[in-house]
């Protein structure tokens, strides 16, 4: 085979497997703040029977002279990320409200997992949780009054689907023997020196598909979708879009459900108006993921027309309420009588 046969051999061949190979749809991706779930607190091997959640600030110590190493955990629910979804970018900062060894701004901390759980009003040191051994992330250097950076995407990928809440430990990197450095904790006054945790991630849309509608009458109609994959999510809330006489349909809105499983969905609308073109769309969305959404494709039927039949038992039902009305006017005349013929 000539070079130039070869080029275009390779060239055919990756071409065919761009079509051949399956990809995934991803939703856009979103920024999430987990900040508003942390929970925080510091352990102190000088006072390792002691628990320091509640205070402003939390320190870390590398030793025992002078005042003892210290460890700070931290915690967030991270549920408001998607099981399924992709973990792009994590990034975690605590604000530096003093840094001991003011002579020499720029040490580094390192932050590790924590395997065991841990509850922040019972931690101390004697009874400290499981811990990475090797650091997964050194800090960036900071000074006081500005925010110490960890980037943990790689930590928060390699723990997510496991859907509980990460954990994370921050202890002295080379911060000189018997030095310390303070940050500001959940509890601090000032909200915006709060340690926080923002995650970029994206998640995989589900899929389905709209069903023909069933149980049609004048005025009434069992709308189907098929949900044929959950992407992401563990929870869909799907519903259905219907518009009488327009092919994009979206003035009006079914009941909403919630499925946990690919499957047929059936909802019931009525207030429909007879003999009438219908169309309708599914909708899916993950219920921890606004961004989500997902449709099938639009779909049609048409009502039935308002029989004599329909209109009969209308008028049945009709005849019934309103002899239910005489009959109760009258139960109400003859008890008034009643009573009005023995005050006499
Ligand atoms: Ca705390």
């Amino acid at each position: 085979m000539r070079p130039a046969r070869k080029y275009w051999a390779a060239l055919a061949a990756m071409a065919l497997l761009l079509l051949v190979v399956p990809y995934t749809v991803r939703a856009a991706p979103q920024w999430v703040d987990l900040s508003t779930t942390i929970t925080d607190t510091y352990i102190s091997e000088e006072d390792d029977i002691t628990n320091f959640d509640g205070e402003v600030n939390m320190s870390l110590a590398k030793t025992a002279s002078p005042v003892g190493a210290m460890r700070i955990l931290i915690r967030w629910d991270a549920a408001a990320v998607p099981v399924g979804a992709t973990i792009l970018d994590a990034n975690l900062s605590l604000l530096v409200l003093e840094n001991a060894n003011a002579s020499s701004y720029g040490q580094q901390t390192a932050a590790r997992r924590v395997f065991t759980p841990w509850f922040p009003g019972g931690v101390i040191w004697l009874n400290q949780p499981t811990v990475e051994v090797d650091p997964f992330v050194f800090s960036d250097t900071q000074e006081n009054g500005t925010r110490q950076m960890w980037n943990v995407t790689d930590a928060l990928f390699a723990t997510h689907g496991i859907r509980i809440n990460y954990t994370f430990e921050a202890e002295p990197g080379d911060v000189n023997p018997g030095e310390h450095t303070v940050y500001a904790t959940e509890e601090n006054n000032t909200e915006a020196d709060r340690p926080t945790l923002w995650v970029l991630y994206s998640s995989v849309p589900p899929e389905g598909d709209t069903f023909p509608a069933i149980n049609i009458t004048a005025f009434s109609a069992s709308l189907r979708g098929n949900v044929t994959g959950m992407g992401s999510a563990t929870e869909l809330d799907v519903w259905f879009v219907f518009e009488a006489g327009d092919p994009s349909p979206d003035a009006s809105e079914s009941t909403h459900a919630t499925v946990s499983a690919e499957g047929v969905v059936q909802i019931q609308i009525s207030g429909l108006s007879p003999d009438t073109l219908y169309y309708f769309q599914f909708h899916m969305e993950d219920v921890s993921d606004p961004a989500s959404n997902a449709v099938g494709d639009v779909a049609s039927f048409t009502t039935l027309e308002n029989t004599f039949v329909d209109d009969l038992v209308r008028m049945v039902w009709l005849f019934f309420f309103f002899v239910l009305c005489v009959l109760f006017l009258m139960a109400a005349w003859w008890i008034k009588g009643r009573r009005g013929g023995m005050a006499e």
